[in-house]
């Protein structure tokens, strides 16, 4: 055994460097990789905002390197964690004319957690306020000590924006590579981590993969703990097919039966018998909607459906879903899945009254059809491509939902002292006005002996016969009463005023 392993351990061979990139949203992640290698990241995405999980190789000087782009909006921290987990080196990236923000201080634990070493990346050189030696400075209150502050972390100025610092970044990542003396078996089966998957309509589940040991070429059978494939096709991270993709290079594999978990790891085997033994028949549940499992029957419930292109987005829509308010009304969500809206999807959304909620994904052309002949919109499907934008959307889904606080103030009082004529359920009532005051329009509850008996309005308020808008305390009036009761000598009428206000989760 001892001497079969020495074996395989001489079949090993160097590898590219996995780098994962992370930052604080907006510091300039995706615009580095875009000035490292024309990728045109940046301007593919909606709004500039990475919502993903993005694998890229590049080439220097004849070594590759891979690439691993992650979002830095708070919501995606497990996207971050496990870019970590399959990174060999993390570039914590930097704006150099802000500040060590929350979600820098999170990548640094995650870059710690995973035991990988770092560069530090001051981005943004080229502003006039940037300033990179109070960067270093903050880095070192959370422990992250650079060479030139007598540390050991290798930091880089660059300008993503200028194109500068961008070779003396690369020649880092490879000698910090080349220290690390990272290196694979290649004769292994092939061996590799589902970083990205989604079903495409067409073309079935699109697993993005990180090759981790050997070499995975179209044909092969591998499975997951969960999916089995038969490799239909593998291609580099532009969607070239390839003959194999070896390992640290990010391979697209097209062929699951289902799609795999983000985060699976899946190995390959001789045949699909062996294969299948591996799997588990036992689907786990994905925790979806854990909080909404609340089933109090005097709360108001939105059902939403959820349907995303991968798996990494819904993982982060549902966090910030569960992160909204819901004392007041609950957000239940009937499904979770990567997927463009379907049929299947229309029927329960029709049953349970829910919002189809669509992240990056189409319609199906039947949908689109049932949508056109639902003259009632009993269907309701919306679909974004900012992740921001739906979330606020499904608030005020839900604020909607709230019944309007209804703010009740008691404007005036009036005694009446004669009755003059009625019709219908009109009358003519004359009074005086014991408290506030009196105007046209107000609301009117009647009180006998302090009882509520009857509702109305104040249709026209009259002195002298004269109309007036409005007559206060200690005046006499006449008032054109449309209500609910027939007033009687005696009755007390209170005027008050009604506000709506929109419910607040
Ligand atoms: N002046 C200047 N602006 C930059 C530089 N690098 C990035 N930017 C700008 O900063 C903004 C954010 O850049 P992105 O690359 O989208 O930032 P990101 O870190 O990928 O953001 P998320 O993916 O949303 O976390 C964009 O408007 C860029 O044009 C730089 O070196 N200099
Ligand atoms: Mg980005």
């Amino acid at each position: 055994m001892a001497k079969k392993e020495k074996k395989i351990a001489e079949e090993s061979l160097k590898r590219p460097p996995v780098v994962v990139v992370l930052g604080h949203v907006d510091h300039g992640k995706s615009s580095l990789l875009e000035a490292i290698k024309d990728f045109k990241i940046t301007s593919k995405e909606s709004g500039g905002i990475t919502q993903h999980i993005g694998a890229y190789e590049v080439e220097e000087k004849g070594k590759k390197i891979t690439f691993i782009d992650t979002p830095g909006h708070e919501a995606f921290s497990a996207m971050r964690a496990r870019g970590t987990e399959v990174a060999d080196i993390a570039l914590l990236v930097v704006d150099s004319a802000q500040s060590v923000q929350p979600q820098t201080k999170e990548a640094v634990m995650a870059i710690k957690r995973a035991e990988i070493p770092m560069i530090v990346v001051l981005n943004k050189i080229d502003l006039p306020n940037a300033n990179p030696e109070k960067i270093k400075r903050e880095l070192c209150l959370i422990d992250v000590v650079v060479e030139s502050s007598g540390g050991a972390i290798p930091s880089v100025e660059v300008s993503a924006k200028e194109k500068t610092g961008i070779n003396e970044l690369l020649e880092m990542i490879l000698l910090v590579a080349d220290m690390h003396d990272l290196k694979s078996e290649i004769e292994a089966p092939a061996e590799g981590l589902v970083i990205e998957s989604f079903m495409d309509s067409l073309k079935g589940p699109i697993v993005t993969a990180i090759i981790k040991k050997g070499i995975l070429r179209p044909k092969d059978i591998i499975a997951t703990d969960l999916a089995l494939a038969k490799v239909k096709s593998v291609k580099d991270f532009m969607g070239r097919g390839i003959e194999g993709a070896y390992p640290a290079q990010p391979a697209i594999i097209l062929g699951f039966e289902k799609v795999p978990a983000v985060g699976e790891k899946f190995k390959s085997y001789k045949t699909a018998e062996e294969a299948m033994q591996k799997i588990k028949t036992e689907e786990p549940k994905r925790e979806i909607g854990s909080a909404v499992i609340d089933s109090d029957p005097d709360k108001k419930v939105l059902n939403i459906i959820l349907k995303g292109d991968v798996f990494g987005s819904l993982e982060a829509i549902e966090a910030m879903l569960k992160n909204l308010p819901q004392e007041k009304v609950i957000l239940r969500i009937l499904k979770s899945e990567a997927g463009d809206i379907n049929e299947t999807d229309a029927k329960l959304a029709e049953m349970s009254k829910a919002v189809i909620i669509g992240f990056r994904v189409k319609i199906s052309p039947t949908v689109m059809k049932f949508m056109k002949n639902d003259l009632d919109k009993k269907l309701r499907i919306k679909t974004f491509d900012i992740i921001y934008e739906l979330i606020q959307d499904v608030r005020n889904g839900l604020e909607k939902k709230l019944e309007p606080e209804i703010i009740r103030q008691d404007v005036g009082k009036l005694k009446t002292l004669l009755v003059f004529w009625g019709e219908k359920n009109r009358q003519i009532v004359g009074g005086k006005i014991t408290e506030g005051e009196f105007k046209k329009g107000l609301k009117l509850e009647i009180l006998r002996d302090d009882k509520k008996i009857g509702t109305g309005r104040i249709i026209n308020l009259q002195r002298d016969k004269k109309d007036i808008d409005k007559l206060s305390k200690g005046q006499e009036a006449g008032i054109l009463f449309e209500g609910n009761i027939k007033i009687e000598k005696g009755d007390i009428l209170q005027a008050y005023t009604e506000e709506r206000k929109k419910g607040e989760l």
